[in-house]
C-alpha cells in the first residue's frame, strides 16, 4: 500500500550540517520527498506536535531540545512509507538501534536521536497536516 508519513530531520541534525546526508539514505531506500521545508519550532508548535507526551518526564527537555535549532519537515511517500522510514529510522532506545540506520549513524543521545517518523496512520496523518496544507504535497 503507497502511504504518506511526516519526517522530522531534527535540531541536533541541522546543527551538524548532515541534512543532505540524512536526506539521501532516505531516498536511496526508496522514499520519496512530496513536501519539504526548513522552520524553527516556537514552544508552543513544540508543545503541541508532542502533545502525546504531555506530563512525561522528558516533555520539558524535549520541547527545550525541538526548539534549540531549526528543523527540517517533509512528508516522504512510498510503499508501506510509515513502517518502512521507521524501520529506516532505527529504535528510540539506543541499546536496540539496527546498525547502519539513521539513528545509529547520527544520532548524539536518547533524546538527541536526529529524526522523526510518524508511527500510525492516525499519527501521519495528524502530523503531516500540521505542518503542510494540501496544496504544498506534490502529487
Ligand atoms: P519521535 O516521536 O521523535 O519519532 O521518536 P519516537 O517515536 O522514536 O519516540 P517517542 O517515544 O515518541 O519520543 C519522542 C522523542 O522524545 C525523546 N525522548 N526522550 N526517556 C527519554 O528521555 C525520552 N523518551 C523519548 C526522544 O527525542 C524521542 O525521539
Ligand atoms: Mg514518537
Amino acid at each position: 500500500m503507497i502511504q504518506q508519513t511526516l519526517s522530522i530531520i531534527k535540531p541536533d541534525a541541522t546543527r551538524r550540517n548532515i541534512i543532505g546526508e540524512i536526506l539521501t539514505q532516505i531516498e536511496q531506500s526508496g522514499l520519496s520527498v512530496k513536501a519539504l521545508k526548513m522552520l524553527h519550532l516556537t514552544q508552543e508548535q513544540a508543545e503541541g506536535f508532542y502533545a502525546e507526551h504531555q506530563g512525561k518526564d522528558f516533555f520539558a527537555p524535549l520541547v527545550a531540545f525541538m526548539t534549540s535549532a531549526p528543523i527540517v519537515v517533509a512528508v516522504l511517500e512510498g510503499e508501506n512509507a510509515i513502517t518502512h522510514y521507521r524501520t529506516l529510522m532505527g529504535a528510540t532506545d539506543p541499546e536496540k538501534r539496527e546498525k547502519g540506520t539513521i539513528r545509529d549513524r547520527f544520532a548524539l543521545s536518547y533524546r538527541e536521536n536526529s529524526v522523526h517518523g510518524s508511527d500510525s496512520e492516525n499519527s501521519a496523518k495528524r502530523e503531516i497536516a500540521y505542518f503542510f496544507t494540501p496544496n504544498e504535497i506534490v502529487k
